[in-house]
């Protein structure tokens, strides 16, 4: 297989050629895809502005490198297998070709509705092969798909959709979760309401739950493809055609959309798929991610089905209806490959080891986790009970603004280690600075990881407003790209994820920015100013600690405390809701008027003493204050 690396020595070999001259490096991965013209140039950068080309000029279409290249030698394999939230219905098999032949019909669909090259297309859906289907679709006719997270409030949608001005909104009625059914139609009726470019709605009917059709707006999934063919040539597209927008948060309240484009992130996530799973034709990849994510977008869509793989999707949630669900299904279609994230691991793991035994788990190869830090217990209990000793772990390091893996073992080629991520894929170059930007050169070193040379799968800009891109991701330490986490190398180079040193807060693999949920906390009426860090959570990695300034004049606590959690439910989504609230009478501000969130931070794990030089607070009794109530948080 072509550029599969087969040992450590081959990974030391390419690593450095990879360096040395990158060009050469990536032309070749790059020669093993079908280009309708070939590029004039591999690279052209400049990380001020910045400004990042790959395979300049080239012409391509992602979708013909899925279908068209593998049609002849894969159409029977299965590109999917889906399993549904209920362990009781059936699940589905979709090969390539029949793949093929949906991605083509729905594209035509689309073009019948309207849609051009170039338009925005939110994808607000569960977790069914159509959300795959509308991915590839939009792929194929050169429309920028945003997927959107349907566990996100229609106050975030309205958001996403104004932004980058999207035509059209792709749903279901309703997506099952677990025991729930939620009735997304709805969500996107309400989101409608304060958007103006939305021109139609796609409805894929998933849990006969009864729905508003708009008249001239909403028309139903099967109605669309109703007599259409399923023969479809895909448009053309340069190298540097936007292929999504995915939106993430970042330390400031407004989600940013991540650009990515479509020759470098086809080049970049087959080839690290490739060799971090060392995926093997037979296997079957599972990776339990929502699309909404970039990991579903990067390894469970694009990196699989451009190396012609099969990839599991799961409807449903990792304990519904029983705590071995997950265990179930890797025993039930032979899984080869599992890729998951940290906490769903230390949920599963609180259950103790009884779920697992009725399943044998034998077909397991390779485990992944995504997300955040694994902590060394989770890992050894991943490790010694679901992969039985037998499965390297790679615990693979990225961001939504990366696109693909940057840092992580290449599973049964480079070691592994508990809690770290390990070495650069070839073509990553981390470099550590410390906070004046200095490097820091050599092992056993600590500080902010930045990437000092560009890769094919990171981000060109942040939509519609590059400068923010520059301000994020460029501007702290000059000519580098920062990631926002900070990062240890240890005595033998091996990289160690420490987390964010910015705003961020990880929940469950999921980021959410301070100020965003500071100000979804702060629409409560009651609420006259808050500030928000996060702490560690057994199982979340991170739980959000919410200080609130309110008027308690007229209702308890208790009752304030529920409404918060409602109003930040509704703005942002459950995920954002505030595991602990406390209500305080002040916030550790400084003389301009900065929250000192350092202060907060540490209250929040309790500890009280040792705070530093407060003596810039603008009311340093506040703080004494603030310790007194603390455990009046909840
Ligand atoms: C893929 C994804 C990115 C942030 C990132 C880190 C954290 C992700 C790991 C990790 C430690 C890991 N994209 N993160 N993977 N931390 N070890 N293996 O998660 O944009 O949603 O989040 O997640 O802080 O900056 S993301």
């Amino acid at each position: 297989m072509a550029r599969r690396i087969h040992t450590l020595a081959g990974y030391i070999h390419e690593y450095q050629r990879s360096v040395l001259n990158p060009d050469d490096f990536w032309s070749q991965i790059a020669e093993t895809f079908h280009w309708r013209k070939r590029w004039d140039k591999v690279l052209e950068w400049e990380f001020e502005t910045p400004s990042v080309k790959w395979f300049l000029n080239g012409k391509l279409n992602i979708t013909d490198n899925i279908f068209e290249r593998f049609l002849y030698t894969k159409g029977d394999k299965p590109a999917i297998i889906w399993e549904p939230n209920d362990p009781e219905e059936p699940h589905k098999v979709i090969s390539y070709k029949e793949l093929y032949k949906q991605t083509c019909q729905f594209a035509n669909a689309l073009k019948a509705q309207g849609i051009q090259k170039g338009d925005r297309i939110i994808i607000y859906m569960p977790m069914v092969p159509e959300a795959a289907v509308a991915m590839l679709a939009c792929a194929r006719i050169g429309a920028v798909h945003s997927v959107v997270f349907a566990g996100f409030s229609a106050n975030s949608l309205s958001d996403r959709i104004n932004d980058c001005s999207a035509k059209m909104v792709l749903t279901s009625d309703g997506n099952f979760r677990g025991a729930k059914t939620i009735p997304i139609k709805d969500v996107v009726d309400e989101a409608l309401e304060s958007t103006s470019s939305v021109e139609k709605v796609i409805v894929y009917e998933r849990t006969k739950t009864p729905v508003n059709m708009v008249p001239g707006r909403d028309i139903w999934w099967h109605d669309a493809i109703d007599g259409i063919s399923t023969e479809n040539t895909a448009e053309t597209m340069d190298s540097e055609d936007m292929l999504f927008i995915l939106y993430t948060s970042g330390s400031t309240g407004k989600p940013k959309g991540i650009v990515h484009t479509t020759g470098g992130y086809m080049v970049y996530t087959y080839y690290t798929f490739k060799n971090v799973f060392q995926y093997r034709d037979e296997d079957i990849y599972w990776c339990t991610a929502d699309i909404g994510w970039i990991t579903g977008h990067s390894y469970i869509v694009y990196g699989p089905m451009l190396n012609g793989a099969t990839t599991l999707m799961f409807e449903g949630v990792p304990t519904h209806p029983h705590p071995g669900r997950f265990w179930e299904i890797v025993d039930k279609f032979k899984v080869n490959q599992f890729y998951t994230a940290p906490t769903a691991i230390r949920a599963l793991e609180a259950f103790g080891n009884e779920p697992l035994q009725p399943y044998k788990l034998d077909s397991l190869k390779v485990l992944g986790t995504v997300g955040e830090p694994i902590n060394e217990e989770a890992w050894h209990w991943y490790h010694d009970h679901v992969g039985k000793g037998r499965c390297p772990i790679v615990d693979t390091w990225w961001q939504t603004e990366t696109g693909g893996i940057l840092i992580s073992p290449l599973a049964g080629i480079t070691p592994t280690k508990p809690a770290y991520a390990t070495l650069p894929l070839p073509g990553v170059q981390p470099i550590i600075v410390d906070n004046d930007g200095n490097e820091l050169k050599g092992n056993s070193v600590e500080g902010n990881l930045c990437i000092k040379f560009p890769w094919p799968g990171m981000l060109r800009t942040t939509y519609g407003d590059h400068e923010r891109c520059r301000q994020t991701y460029f501007s702290q330490y000059k000519g580098l790209y920062f990631t926002g986490d900070g990062v240890k190398r240890d005595e033998d180079g091996y990289y160690r994820i420490l987390g964010r040193v910015d705003d961020v807060i990880n929940v469950s693999g999921h980021r959410m920015g301070t100020a965003e949920v500071e100000n979804a906390i702060n629409e409560h009426p009651k609420v006259i100013e808050s500030a928000v860090v996060g702490y560690p959570h057994p199982i979340k990695g991170q739980g959000i600690y919410a200080y609130a300034i309110c008027d308690l004049s007229d209702r308890s606590e208790e009752n304030l405390k529920k409404e918060i959690r409602l109003t930040v439910s509704k703005i942002i989504g459950p995920i954002a809701k505030p595991d602990k609230i406390q209500i305080v009478p002040g916030l550790p501000k400084t003389r301009s008027g900065k929250i000192m969130r350092r202060i907060l931070r540490k209250i929040a794990v309790g500890e009280v003493d040792n705070f530093g030089d407060i003596s810039t607070l603008l009311d340093p009794d506040v703080v004494e204050k603030i310790i007194e109530g603390k455990d009046t948080a909840s």
